[in-house]
């Protein structure tokens, strides 16, 4: 048939492409051929140019993204991986129920792969479906290391789908490129930089509110201390399916999407092999059947649009409507920031409608209504789950266009102003009317074609996990404990390990957990989707579970890479395991992974003014602070000053940090002779070695309140704002305090490491300058 000319075609052209690589050996054993399928990978730097400028990126084979890599169910997969970088890897088989040692989390089952070093990774493929591979060591994953893993059914599978599992099958793989270096990107986003938003477009300052009309809602936002909030924190400058921006005709896939007639399905194997970016997938042709995700199948059902959370698989089925037409098959990040998109046929271009961009003041005032004033979010409970109403769906301009037209028949309708349930139904039925014509995937329309209920003798382990974070220090935890502060969570093989997980933080987070799949329990009951990916939205609860029936440490964690290395981790021990050959001293390894996701991140700024130089420089980890700052004059009239904290964050918003400090200053007298401070205590500010105990406390409209006690006696007490954002670009700041020091700013943000800065100083006086930071 011609679907199978076809599916052999895509074969043979990656056949061809690595036939020294790709060797299929049989081994016959008994009765039975057992046959191990090898693939040798090659690690290497290369230098790509995917947004305009020559950047550092990593090639398997020489590719990016690494080869799609296929299977049988009852192969063995025999994979060997040769690092040719400098630095170690690992190779994670994302889904894969396999021997923990073959797992390829570097200090959990494994040691790295070190530079110039082969390792083979070996195991019988004991499933079918959609998978993925990638690096499991530390930003590699960003910068190439992802690929398509395909597990085929046996034809003789009593699980075997008629015209679902005999289509013609597509590998494709999303991902999304920075030219900036992703430990840079990381440490931006430590730093509570503002560059990504205004690359995006997304800082949502005052003046922006006020345009919007949206001021009171700025200050609500600001009053109860949250920054500027988006649905995705990485700028990116591109989007990648199958490792191009767009389907180009020469990649032999796409060659031969563009064979599918009138009539044609077609199966898109799709897996999301994006860092930190959701995917919205959208058809120009019709309807999307979602017959499968994250490699087990699904009931089929049709849809008009679903959301790929990281690290997630999605099997649909296209249908080509009509001849000679190109149907264009588009991915659409949820901050809708760009796309990227195939198309399926050919002829004249059939485009997808392009989804509007985000109503971000929207958000926000639903935000302002969803947070409490200690910051946590108002718990739903069991009201709001499995992504049924999705919270963030007033920001959709599609959707609540309708909303809005009812809003104003009846102001009830899509307010929120109290989160109180009959609100939040109103709410959901206002949602459920304007979206009726637009069909969205959600996890309650996920069934299994077959049971999936658990022994039911089995002991059950019941745990609860709130997944927690704050976006002003980038700190990402559950139970507001990142992997550092916690030790492995033990199980027992043969229990039923049943986890309650609700998301308290103001971000969704694609959960994954390691060698097994658990239940998604919705309304399907013993028909429950298997996943190994749960992705949780602000405010939801859910239940998952899964028998503990394969031993090893298994991580468990948030795969957006960022939060990921910011330490929103644990890890699942099997009590009693056997030890792992490849891990001699397991404790110290598990310090090292703690270790990995707790790193100190430094930054640094100084203003370069015609007054005085000021600037500070930190380093800092999820609780802890290492900050200098400096007020230096051009002459002993101006003077020099140096403070020093070191403080330790205390909470889950990190608002308290108590700090020992070390001040300095020197200053010749004159301009303002020796002074008293407002508590009538003699100033030292033109001469001053002090020691001090102090704390620091962010107040609403994120005002940093600073109390210090000097070892002479003396007391100071401060209010400081760095960074109000006045318009996209413009930051406003002041600083008072009760030595009867002040200082007001307004700066202007040029670039990443770069601005230009007026401020009045009380001692320095008026100055302008070339602020840089890095
Ligand atoms: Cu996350």
């Amino acid at each position: 048939m011609k679907f199978k000319n076809i599916q052999m075609k895509i074969s043979r052209n990656i056949a061809v492409k690595f036939i020294p690589f790709v060797f299929v050996l049989f081994c016959a054993q008994g009765l039975f051929a057992q046959k191990v399928v090898r693939y040798d990978l090659y690690v290497k730097d290369t230098l790509v140019n995917f947004a305009g400028k020559e950047k550092r990126a990593i090639a398997v084979n020489g590719q990016i993204p690494m080869p799609t890599l296929t299977f049988t169910e009852g192969d063995t997969a025999e994979i060997v991986v040769h690092n040719q970088l400098k630095e170690g890897t690992s190779l994670h088989w994302h889904g894969l129920y396999l021997p923990n040692k073959e797992d390829g989390v570097p200090f959990l089952t494994q040691m790295p792969i070190e530079p110039n070093k082969t390792h083979t990774y070996r195991f019988p493929i004991i499933q079918n479906g959609t998978h993925w591979y990638h690096s499991h060591s530390g930003l590699q994953e960003q910068i190439g290391m992802y690929g398509s893993l395909i597990l085929l059914k046996k034809k003789n599978d009593p699980k075997f789908r008629k015209g679902i599992d005999d289509l013609p099958a597509v590998p494709v793989i999303l991902s999304e490129w920075t030219n900036y270096n992703p430990e840079n990107v990381h440490r931006l986003l430590h730093n509570a930089s503002d560059w990504f938003a205004i690359k995006k477009g997304t800082t949502q300052s005052y003046a922006e509110a006020i345009r919007a009309g949206h001021f009171k809602t700025k200050l609500n936002n600001e009053w109860k201390r949250m920054l500027a909030m988006d649905v995705s924190d990485v700028y990116y400058d591109k989007f990648l399916i199958n490792g191009k921006n767009e389907s180009q005709v020469s990649a032999p896939l796409e060659n031969a999407l563009k064979t599918f007639k009138a009539g044609d399905k077609v199966c898109l194997r799709i897996s999301n092999g994006g860092a930190s970016s959701y995917f919205w997938l959208t058809y120009a042709g019709g309807k999307i059947t979602v017959v499968a995700n994250d490699g087990n199948d699904v009931m089929p059902v049709d849809v008009d649009r679903l959301i790929i959370g990281v690290s997630e698989t999605y099997d649909v089925v296209v249908t080509i409507p009509a001849e000679n037409t190109a149907y264009q098959f588009l991915a659409t990040p949820e901050d809708r920031t760009k796309s990227t998109w195939l198309y399926i046929g050919s002829g004249v271009k059939q485009l997808a409608n392009p989804l509007p961009k985000l109503q971000y003041f929207e958000g926000m005032k639903m935000m302002n209504n969803m947070m409490k004033t200690n910051g946590e979010m108002v718990d739903m409970g069991m009201k709001m789950s499995l992504q049924k109403m999705d919270m963030n769906s007033v920001m959709y301009p599609e959707i609540n266009g309708k909303a809005a037209a009812m809003k104003m028949d009846d102001p009830n309708e899509m307010e929120m102003d109290n989160p109180k349930e009959d609100n939040m139904q109103n709410a959901h039925a206002g949602h459920k009317m304007a979206s009726s014509d637009i069909v969205t995937l959600n996890y309650n329309m996920l069934k299994s074609p077959f049971k999936t209920t658990l022994p039911k003798n089995a002991p059950v382990k019941e745990l609860r996990f709130e997944l927690t974070g704050n976006m002003n220090r980038y700190v990402w935890s559950l139970d507001n404990k990142v992997l550092s502060e916690t030790d492995k969570i033990l199980i027992k093989k043969g229990e039923i390990v049943r986890i309650t997980i609700y998301n308290n933080s103001m971000m969704r987070h694609p959960m994954h957990l390691h060698g097994h799949d658990f239940r998604v329990i919705n309304e399907n009951g013993e028909y429950s989707p298997l996943k190994n990916v749960l992705d949780i939205m602000p405010m939801e609860t859910d239940v998952i579970e899964f028998e503990a029936n394969l031993e090893g440490d298994w991580f468990f964690h948030c795969h957006i890479l960022y939060h990921m290395m910011a330490g929103m981790n644990r890890v699942f021990s099997y009590q009693d395991q056997a030890p792992n050959p490849l891990l001699p001293d397991k404790e110290w390894a598990y310090k090292q992974l703690q270790k990995e996701s707790n790193a100190l991140h430094f930054m640094a700024q100084n203003d370069f003014a015609t007054n005085g130089n000021d600037g500070e420089m930190m380093f800092q980890n999820t609780r802890w602070s290492f900050g200098t700052e400096w007020r230096l004059g051009y002459n002993d009239m101006d003077g020099y000053e140096t403070e020093t904290h070191i403080g330790r964050y205390i909470g889950r918003m990190q608002w308290f940090m108590p700090f020992i400090g070390f001040d300095w200053r020197y200053r010749k007298l004159g301009r303002n002779e020796v002074d008293k401070n407002l508590f009538g205590q003699k100033s030292t500010k033109d001469s001053r070695t002090q020691l001090s105990l102090g704390m620091a406390y962010t107040l609403p409209m994120l005002v940093v309140a600073q109390a210090e006690v000097y070892h002479d006696g003396n007391v100071r007490v401060q209010l400081a704002r760095e960074d109000i954002p006045v318009s996209k670009r413009l930051r406003g700041g002041f600083m008072v305090n009760t030595d009867k020091e002040y200082m007001i700013g307004l700066g202007y943000i040029i670039n990443k490491n770069m601005g230009v800065r007026t401020h009045y100083d009380s001692d320095m006086g008026l100055g302008f300058g070339l602020s840089l930071n890095y």
